[in-house]
């Protein structure tokens, strides 16, 4: 059925690729997508569009939005009936960025001999497995997202022993390690692109080249085209300039990327995280992107890649080529991707991938990274609970508050870190009791947060330092921009782990590559492991919950009637059933019902017969 002009809303939003752009521009425009389902609006035509955005969206705009619901292909995953077990599915995952992690050798940057020196922390907190961020060789413009040599390792994390001995140390260990495979891009230092500048056959054709830019923006600011005199062409970098993007239309590039992962795979991997998989399939003919949705989605170009033509062809080839042959687990990185086309990509039944990231819960509704604003944690319920019962039985959710690209969560919802280890507490409450594989982030587990940057040294990042001078040229004045940067850096995450009091925090022997956190006295592993009430004692405590009790891995989910201000759910399984209660505001609360049942679990040490700012409760119902 073509969806045209007159279609009304509530018909486009039955198909899973209508339902995800509609959803994600009205969550851009600070909407919510129930108001489709759930008053009169649905009944309005996608030609009204521009009236429902008071103009943000103007003709050209619902042009390139008719074209887009027309371009993505259907074929959603069934609901099904049951859900299939999987380890991973009742895995408990840490996510690992070796250069902040532990620097073994004194030089000032986290290492692999280092994680495998930490191995036995991590199996502490009753972790399953591990993703460890790229470890491969790399000229670090964007900390080894940018790879170099594929089946070599950076010099400055140590050596290819060293990843052997790791991986053979988590399996010692009863855990997996998942690699990080950057497919989307390579290095520009990479041979086959330097032999594709030398316009060496068949390297020209391993990347996108174009006569002129077309108005794709870089997710690192500025053109996503960079020129080169040798070839008089463009070359397209959807990241930093030397971040190559690959041409994923070559059988030829999918055979080498397939031969590396095959390689990792046979060399012990359990299997991949898979960065911005869901870009490598880029519409033909690289069409410009409409300005209006770029500013809504705040990337220009994006609805041409973000679920490119042939991406679930091409996942179907991987998984076919690599992870079926070696029962590989993978979770694939995959940004503007909602709810119903994140089913394409991960039902039991696809044969493409595992899991997925998606992200649009990371930011409020309307607001985008750098935006200067306080997370509010009610705004976030909505997608929380819409990924808890509208995913189907076939696909199984990610539950992730934090990763090595965004401020820590805490520090979001809460700036002065008042009340920080109470919603560490809470988040962690929440990981653990919902449906869905938990990823933690390093740091998490001791309630670290965010780094008092106050000026443009201290930070490393090249998304931030490009932001910076994108800024600095508009004119904007320092003190604003730096703001915004405080609010949005990824360093916030960066920052060196925080193992005991000593010096740097025991993260390194030398010069750490980026600050350590001033709190680092009070907030690290050793001392969180004699403190009574200390994040990391909850952390244990949650974890281990979590993995006694299957009601709360495979159990229903039932969210219970409450107001905004209090998020309270139900997990049932074979007659076991718990309830999960959490104030999600800093102000105290009334219980919305009366609650007699054994409370198993608290964010606080005393008892009220109120809910406190940000408590977290779990009671065992039977
Ligand atoms: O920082 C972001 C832009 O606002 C994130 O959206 C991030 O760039 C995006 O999710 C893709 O992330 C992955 O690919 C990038 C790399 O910089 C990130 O660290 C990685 O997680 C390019 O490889
Ligand atoms: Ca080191």
């Amino acid at each position: 059925m073509k969806t045209d002009r007159r279609s009304r809303l509530k018909d486009v939003m039955k198909t899973a690729s209508g339902h995800d752009v509609i959803a994600r521009l009205l969550y851009s425009l600070g909407m919510d997508e129930s108001l489709i389902e759930k008053t009169p609006l649905g009944y309005l035509r996608i030609g009204s569009l521009s009236r429902l955005s008071m103009g943000k969206l103007n003709e050209e705009a619902i042009d390139a939005l008719l074209r887009l619901l027309n371009s993505l292909q259907e074929e959603g995953a069934e609901d099904g009936s049951g859900i299939s077990r999987a380890w991973w599915k009742e895995a408990v995952f840490y996510q690992v960025y070796p250069r902040s992690f532990y620097d073994s050798n004194g030089d000032g940057i986290g290492d692999i001999k280092g994680i495998t020196a930490k191995l036995d922390h991590i199996r502490s907190l009753g972790v399953d497995a591990i993703w460890c961020s790229p470890f491969y060789d790399s000229p670090n413009a964007d900390n080894g997202y940018d790879i170099r040599d594929y089946r070599k390792i950076m010099k400055e994390f140590g050596t290819m022993e060293d990843v052997e001995e790791l991986i053979d140390e988590c399996h010692k260990r009863g855990m997996k390690i998942i690699i990080d495979l950057v497919m989307n891009h390579t290095s520009d230092e990479h041979e086959w692109f330097q032999r594709a500048l030398n316009g060496e056959k068949p390297y020209e054709d391993y990347y996108i080249w174009s006569e002129k830019p077309n108005n794709w923006t870089s997710f690192f600011s500025g053109s996503a085209w960079k020129y080169f005199e040798q070839r008089k062409k463009y070359a397209l970098h959807l990241f930093a300039e030397k971040q190559m993007d690959l041409n994923w239309d070559n059988p030829q590039v999918r055979k080498e990327m397939y031969d590396i992962a095959n390689w990792w795979l046979d060399k012990g991997a359990d299997g991949f995280r898979l960065d911005v998989v869901s870009f490598i399939s880029k519409t033909e003919g690289l069409p410009d992107g409409d300005p209006t949705i770029g500013s809504l989605i705040s990337f220009t170009g994006i609805e041409h890649y973000f679920h490119g033509p042939h991406l679930d062809e091409y996942l179907r080839e991987f998984h076919r080529e690599c992870l079926a042959p070696h029962d590989a687990y993978t979770v694939g990185e995959c940004p503007g991707n909602g709810l119903k086309m994140s089913r394409m990509i991960t039902g039991d039944d696809r044969n493409e991938l595992s899991q997925l990231f998606s992200f649009d819960h990371i930011e409020n509704p309307g607001k985008i990274r750098f935006d200067v604003y306080d997370f509010d944690l009610r705004k976030m319920i909505p997608e929380i609970v819409r990924w808890q019962t509208q995913y189907s039985d076939h696909c199984w959710p990610t539950v992730f508050f934090d990763n090595h690209d965004n401020p820590k969560m805490c520090s979001k919802i809460d700036r002065t870190d008042t009340h920080s280890v109470l919603i560490n507490k809470l988040l962690v409450t929440m990981q653990m009791t919902l449906k869905g594989t938990p990823y933690i982030y390093q740091g998490n587990e001791i309630g670290m947060t965010d780094y008092p940057f106050t000026s443009i040294e201290e930070y490393r990042d090249i998304e931030t330092l490009n932001f910076y001078q994108k800024l600095k040229e508009e004119g904007i004045e320092e003190k604003e921009i730096l703001k915004r940067l405080f609010y949005g850096s990824r360093d916030h995450a960066r920052i060196p782990m925080q193992w005991n009091s000593e010096e740097n925090a025991g993260f390194t022997k030398g010069a750490p590559w980026i600050k350590v956190h001033p709190n680092y006295r009070t907030v690290n592993v050793e001392s969180e492991e004699k403190e009574e009430g200390s994040v990391l004692r909850f952390y244990r405590k949650m974890i281990a919950l979590r993995k006694e009790n299957e009601a709360l891995i495979y159990g229903s989910f039932t969210q219970l009637k409450t107001d905004r201000n209090i998020f309270a759910y139900e997990r049932e399984l074979d007659g076991k059933k718990y309830m999960v209660i959490m104030n999600l505001t800093d102000r105290e609360r009334n219980y919305p019902f009366t609650v007699d049942q054994k409370m198993i679990s608290s964010n606080y040490d005393s008892y009220s017969n109120r809910l406190r700012p940000f408590e977290a409760n779990i009671f065992e119902v039977r």
